[in-house]
């Protein structure tokens, strides 16, 4: 660890030195006010329960561009005149924030850490070179990978899809970058690879065969897997759902949607999912769903965090602030024992007109604190024997006699017919929402 100061021949964000965890009474912004990286809840530090992680493409390559407009940020990583050094310099200022921010992990695609090449082998060549450079630099902040992952959407070779590509020529494109990212994540000590299906889906219905393009993906994951294995990679690898954006609709719609798909083909035990925010909420459901569905299956293996926004309903990404959401969350995460090895990325960008470098801190510092807030809550919610009760206690009836005759299984369709007939109408149970809303309401305002 060197490096209070900055990383490589300059500093990116001069002015701005550690981030301290200085409690709720500071009013200093570029302070930590919840997130005490050694506080223990429940039985762990939060930085064992949170594992955050800053991801590349959103915080060091995204400039503010939106369909309406080009960007408005202009970083000094950026004006570097060729792209190897633009590439080595946007490292380095990615470095120096992590290290400043006190993040113990970070998140990237092969071509935002590197520049895609003229053909396979000079593309490979290329992020072979940044991850020698990443290396360096994770030894030096004692930062590391929560996980790597391949850009298969924004090319326009991938616009028809990518492992779901009607041309299979495309398909072996894809390929190769997944070789090559999976390959660079474990160079990097990356603990899970991600695949978005950005792509994988379609925008009319009628020109494609799904039977066939869902195959396909099947069998690119399986292959992606052995390949994985093959070299030593003994992480997990992750699906992240998304129902639509860019296409009209994507095949990994939701998390029950990605289960049922990873068990149809024999990849539950490799796989499991990376839940992001605003994903869910595009599905239909809240973030709590789909981290529900995931950790019931057995499945929660990461969670990408941002949220969108209610009003207008696509993918937004912005800093997760809304402190009611992340206690709905670590709730799921708390009773599922965690998301270890996966962890927590900050899958989010400052808005277009949030335009110095301080709003980057401000962001991820706004984010840990609303998530190890929400920890804190989310214990005192568990620990409630109340809540206990208002959940579990409603299913009291299964726990003995014929309850637990039908779980086991010992009663037929007639059995249970029988058994209805004889006891008559059943007494009506109020399931107490108001009251199981009011006591989460009251832990929130007891304060962390
Ligand atoms: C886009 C996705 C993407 C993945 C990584 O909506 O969230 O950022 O996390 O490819
Ligand atoms: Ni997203
Ligand atoms: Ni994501």
């Amino acid at each position: 660890m060197n490096s209070n100061v900055f990383i490589g021949d300059t500093e990116f964000f001069p002015g701005i030195g550690k981030v301290q965890f200085e409690g709720p009474e500071s009013d200093n912004p570029l302070a930590f006010k919840a997130y005490d990286r050694n506080r223990v809840v429940s039985g762990k530090s939060m930085d064992e329960h949170l594992r955050f992680a800053v991801c590349y493409w959103h915080s060091f390559c995204a400039s503010g561009g939106d369909p309406f407009g080009p960007g408005t940020r202009q970083y000094k990583w950026a004006d570097r005149p060729d792209l190897e050094s633009r590439a080595r310099a946007r490292l380095d200022a990615a470095f120096e924030f992590f290290s400043k921010l006190g993040v113990p992990y970070w998140c990237f695609h092969d071509f935002d850490m590197a520049w895609e090449g003229v053909g396979v082998a000079d593309s490979e060549k290329n992020l072979q070179t940044m991850v020698e450079l990443a290396k360096e630099r994770q030894a030096e902040t004692g930062t590391h990978l929560l996980w790597g992952t391949a850009n298969l959407f924004s090319h326009p070779r991938y616009m028809n899809g990518a492992a779901t590509n009607p041309d299979f020529a495309i398909l072996t494109r894809a390929a190769a970058q997944v070789k090559a990212a999976i390959d660079a994540t474990v160079e990097l000590g990356g603990h899970n690879y991600v695949f978005w299906g950005g792509r994988e889906g379609y925008a009319c219905l009628q020109n494609t065969d799904t039977k066939r393009e869902l195959e396909h993906l099947a069998m690119f994951l399986a292959k992606a897997r052995d390949y994985g294995r093959s070299i030593g990679f003994d992480g997990t690898f992750l699906i992240e759902p998304k129902p639509m954006e860019p296409m009209y609709h994507q095949y990994d719609f939701d998390a029950q949607t990605v289960i049922g798909f990873l068990r149809e083909h024999g990849l539950a035990g490799d796989f499991k999912l990376n839940i992001e925010a605003n994903h869910a909420t595009l599905a239909g459901h809240t973030f709590a769903h789909d981290l529900r569905m995931a950790a019931d299956a057995g499945m929660l293996g990461s969670i990408d965090a941002n949220r969108g926004n209610p009003q207008n309903g696509w993918d937004t990404d912005q800093f997760p602030t809304d402190l009611y959401d992340a206690v709905h969350a670590m709730l799921v995460v708390l009773e599922a024992g965690g998301v270890a090895p996966g962890g927590l990325n900050f899958d989010a960008k400052v808005r277009r007109e949030s335009t110095d470098p301080e709003d980057l801190f401000l962001a991820h510092i706004g984010g840990m604190d609303t998530f190890a807030r929400g920890l804190v809550i989310a214990e005192r919610v568990l620990a409630d024997p109340r809540m206990q009760e208002l959940r579990f206690g409603r299913y009291s009836s299964y726990d003995s006699g014929n309850g637990k005759r039908f779980e086991n299984g010992e009663l037929s369709l007639a059995d249970l017919r029988d058994i209805a007939a004889t006891n008559g109408e059943p007494r009506q149970v109020s399931a107490r929402q108001e009251l199981v809303e009011n006591i989460i309401n009251d832990h929130i305002a007891t304060g962390t």
